[in-house]
Order: structure tokens, then C-alpha cells, then sequence
């Protein structure tokens, strides 16, 4: 479906409203130290070294280019980050785990394998900071052993529906038919990321993705089969 190329991205991942918020150093930083391998549309490729203009409205959602950067919330461009961490890589889940969202009607929006920064691991889990895991989550993503799978799918209620699809935090809450409740047992090594609201699909996406660059518009051939109600 995607053009492969690979990209050594010497740029900031984030350039949102809210990713504004982190200081420009810690960006820059997060974006030199990541290395990325970059699969992507040739435009998205091209446009890779293209300056980013993101923008708010009043209502602040975050926006790249003319659509909010986590689409529409209840409609088919919600969006939502969804990333395979290095266990679902180092055990060759990658397909299984994509197959599960594509089967379901999603659609890819956005996709690149990263080795994350430090400061990037450290701002997309800012809000487990306190916690006493929390030094040996980021080196576990961080370590470079394996990638990170970051995507961004696209659907109906895509967000809710993610999370539905991955199963509860600890792999043992985790339903059989979800993808932690069948691939994985350990809390620490659960396999797979996705946001858990919409501020945190915007929040995410803005951390991970270069906006429009890396983010981009596209209709399935089947789309009316998918989206078309009585
Ligand atoms: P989720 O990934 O389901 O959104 P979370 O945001 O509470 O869960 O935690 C983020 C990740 O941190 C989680 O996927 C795995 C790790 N984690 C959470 N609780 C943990 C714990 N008690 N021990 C070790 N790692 C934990
Ligand atoms: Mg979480």
C-alpha cells in the first residue's frame, strides 16, 4: 500500500498546539536522537524536509493543514496513534497485528518504524512520570533492540474502538479475542499502544507525526461498502 523509503529525519516530530507546549530544545533533541526508518506515500517522502505549519482554530483542536490533526471526532476521520512496541516487533507480530485494524474497515493514515528519543518516550508517557515503572518503560522503548511501529488509523469511533481491540492494560484483564489477551502476559511487556481519548490521539499523533508531511488523505476502493448504512 506504501511506497517503501527510508528517511533519516533530522526534524522535529511534533509541531502542534500542545506539542508547543515542550520546549523546542527537548524536541530538537528527541528529533536528532531518533532514528528513523520512514515508510510513507513518495509525496509524504518528498515533503519530508518541507516546513510543517500547524495552526488551532478557537476551539484549539490541533490542526494539519486544513483537517484537525485527530480528524473529526465521531465521524470516519477520526484518528487515533496506535504503536507496536518492541516486543510486538522482536515477536514478529507486526502483520497480525495491522491485519486486526485493516480487516476492520481502518484505514492506515500514517506509518513509519522509529527508534524513539528518550524525550520523545518520556513526553508521550509524561503522565505515568510518577510512577515507580516509569524509568523502565522508557528504556524498554527506548533501548533500541527493536522499533517502534507508530501508525495512525482512521475510522467510526476509531479511538474507543482501538482500545477495545488491544484489551485492558494488564494482559491478564486482557478479553482472549483482544490483542493482549492473546499475545502477551506481562503488564510490562503488553505489546501495543493506543491513545485513550481524543486529546490523547492529538497529543500522540503531534509527538510522533510531522502533520501533513506524514499523515495522508486517501479513499478506499471499498469505502462505500464500509461506510454506507440503511
Ligand atoms: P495503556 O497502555 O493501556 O494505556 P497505561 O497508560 O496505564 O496503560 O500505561 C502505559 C504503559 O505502561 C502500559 O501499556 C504498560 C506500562 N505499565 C502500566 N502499568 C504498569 C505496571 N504496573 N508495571 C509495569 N508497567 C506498567
Ligand atoms: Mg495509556
Amino acid at each position: 500500500m506504501f511506497a517503501r523509503s527510508f528517511v533519516r529525519a533530522a526534524r522535529p516530530a511534533a509541531a502542534s498546539m500542545k506539542a508547543r507546549a515542550f520546549s523546542t530544545a527537548s524536541r530538537a533533541t528527541a528529533s536528532a536522537s531518533s532514528r528513523m526508518a520512514t515508510f510513507a506515500t513518495a509525496g509524504a517522502v518528498a515533503a519530508g524536509a518541507a516546513t510543517y505549519a500547524f495552526y488551532s482554530n478557537a476551539q484549539s483542536p490541533i490542526f494539519a493543514d486544513a483537517k484537525p490533526i485527530a480528524g473529526v471526532k465521531g465521524t470516519f476521520s477520526e484518528r487515533t496513534f496506535i504503536a507496536i512496541k518492541p516486543d510486538g516487533v522482536q515477536r514478529g507480530l507486526i502483520a497480525k497485528i495491522i491485519a486486526r485494524f485493516e480487516e476492520r474497515g481502518y484505514k492506515l493514515v500514517g506509518m513509519k518504524a522509529i527508534f524513539p528519543s528518550k524525550e520523545l518516550a518520556e513526553q508521550h508517557y509524561a503522565d505515568l512520570k510518577s510512577k515507580p515503572f516509569f524509568n523502565g518503560l522508557v528504556d524498554y522503548m527506548t533501548n533500541q533492540k527493536a522499533p517502534v511501529i507508530a501508525m495512525v488509523w482512521e475510522g467510526k469511533d476509531v479511538i474507543r474502538q482501538g482500545r477495545a481491540m488491544i484489551g485492558a492494560t494488564n494482559p491478564l484483564d486482557a478479553a482472549p479475542g483482544t490483542i493482549r489477551g492473546q499475545y502477551c502476559q506481562v503488564v510490562g511487556r503488553n505489546i501495543i499502544h493506543g491513545s485513550d481519548s481524543y486529546e490523547s490521539a492529538e497529543k500522540e499523533i503531534s509527538l510522533w507525526f510531522s502533520g501533513a508531511s506524514e499523515l495522508l488523505e486517501w479513499t478506499p476502493a471499498n469505502a462505500e461498502w464500509l461506510h454506507s448504512d440503511n
